[in-house]
C-alpha cells in the first residue's frame, strides 16, 4: 500500500534525497519549497516510479501552509508522513554582530515554519489514527559552537518540539521521530554563506562529511518500522566530527 508523503524543502540537499527514497519505494510524493522549478526537474526524474504532487510554498507563510494543506487532490489528502525539513542557518558570526533579520528568518523558518506544517497535519493523523512526523533537527540543537547561536537554538527547539509532541500523542497510534544530523555537504553552506561558494567549498574540504543520502537512509529506517514502533531520536554525524570538549580563555 503506498504512502503519502509530504516533504519540505525537496528542492535540495536532504529533502530531494528523501523523495528520491521514497519514490523507489513507490510512494505518493507530495514535495514543497520555494524553488518550483527544482521540484519540476526532480518531478521529471521520478515520476516513472511514484505519483508526485508539487507545491510552491514558503512554510514561513502561515496562511500559505493552511491553505495548500486544506486543498489537496483527493488521492494524495491523506498524508501519512510529514518530513518537516525545510530549514537553513543564516551567517555564521557571533551573536553581537549578527544581522537581526537573518536570526527572524531562521526563527520564522526552522521553528515557526515547522510548527505550521505540523499542526495543518497533525488533526487530519489524529483523526485517522495513523501517521508520522519526522522532524529535521541538528546536533547543533545539542551541541554549541560559535556562530551557531540562533541556529543551534532553532534546532533545540526541533528537538523539545519532537518530544513534547510525542507527550500530546501519547493513546495515540501517530508516531514522532526527530533527526538531529551533523556535519553534511550539501547547499546548506551556501544558503549560510548568502552564496559564497569558495567558502562553502572551504567548510567541507577535507571533512569527509555525511551526504544528503546518509540522511535519508535514516528518514527511511524511521518510517519503514513496524506500526507498533517509534524511534524516538536519532544523533549522526561524520566520523571526522566530535564534540571536542570545553575550552578555557586564558587571561594575557
Ligand atoms: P539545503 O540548503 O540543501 O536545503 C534546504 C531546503 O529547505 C531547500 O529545499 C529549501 O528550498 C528549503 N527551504 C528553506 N527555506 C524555506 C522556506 N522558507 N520555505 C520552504 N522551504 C524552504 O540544506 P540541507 O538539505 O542540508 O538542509 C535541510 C535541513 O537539514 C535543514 O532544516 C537544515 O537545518 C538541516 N540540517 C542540515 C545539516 C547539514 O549539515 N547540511 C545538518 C543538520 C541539519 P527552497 O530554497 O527552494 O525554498
Ligand atoms: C548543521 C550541522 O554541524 O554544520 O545543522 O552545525 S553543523
Amino acid at each position: 500500500m503506498p504512502r503519502i508523503v509530504l516533504v519540505t524543502g525537496a528542492s535540495s540537499g536532504f529533502g530531494a534525497a528523501i523523495a528520491r527514497h521514497f519514490a523507489v519505494k513507490g510512494d505518493r510524493l507530495i514535495l514543497t519549497a520555494r524553488r518550483i522549478d527544482r521540484l519540476e526537474k526532480l518531478k521529471a526524474e521520478l515520476e516513472s516510479s511514484a505519483k508526485i504532487h508539487l507545491l510552491q510554498l514558503d512554510v514561513q507563510d502561515r496562511n500559505a501552509v493552511e491553505q495548500v494543506t486544506s486543498n489537496l487532490p483527493a488521492d494524495f489528502a491523506e498524508v501519512d508522513i510529514l518530513i518537516n525539513n525545510a530549514g537553513l542557518a543564516l551567517g555564521l558570526e557571533p551573536a553581537h554582530r549578527t544581522d537581526l533579520d537573518d536570526w527572524d528568518t531562521m526563527i520564522d523558518t526552522n521553528c515557526k515554519g515547522l510548527t505550521y506544517c505540523t499542526r495543518a497535519l497533525l488533526p487530519g493523523m489524529v483523526e485517522r489514527n495513523r501517521g508520522h512526523i519526522v522532524n529535521i533537527s541538528s546536533s547543533a540543537g545539542s551541541y554549541a559552537y560559535p556562530g551557531a547561536n540562533v541556529y543551534g537554538a532553532t534546532k533545540a527547539f526541533v528537538d523539545q518540539f519532537s518530544a513534547n509532541l510525542r507527550s500530546d500523542l501519547f493513546g495515540t497510534q501517530v508516531r514522532v521521530s526527530c533527526i538531529a544530523p551533523g556535519m553534511a555537504e550539501t547547499e546548506f553552506s551556501l544558503v549560510r554563506f548568502k552564496q559564497d561558494a569558495e567558502k562553502a567549498a572551504r567548510f567541507y574540504a577535507g571533512s569527509d562529511a555525511m551526504t544528503a543520502s546518509d540522511i535519508a537512509h535514516a528518514v527511511m529506517y524511521v518510517t519503514d518500522q513496524p506500526a507498533h514502533l517509534n524511534i524516538n531520536h536519532i544523533e549522526m554525524m561524520p566520523v571526522t566530527q566530535a564534540s571536542a570538549g570545553l575550552k578555557v580563555f586564558k587571561k594575557g
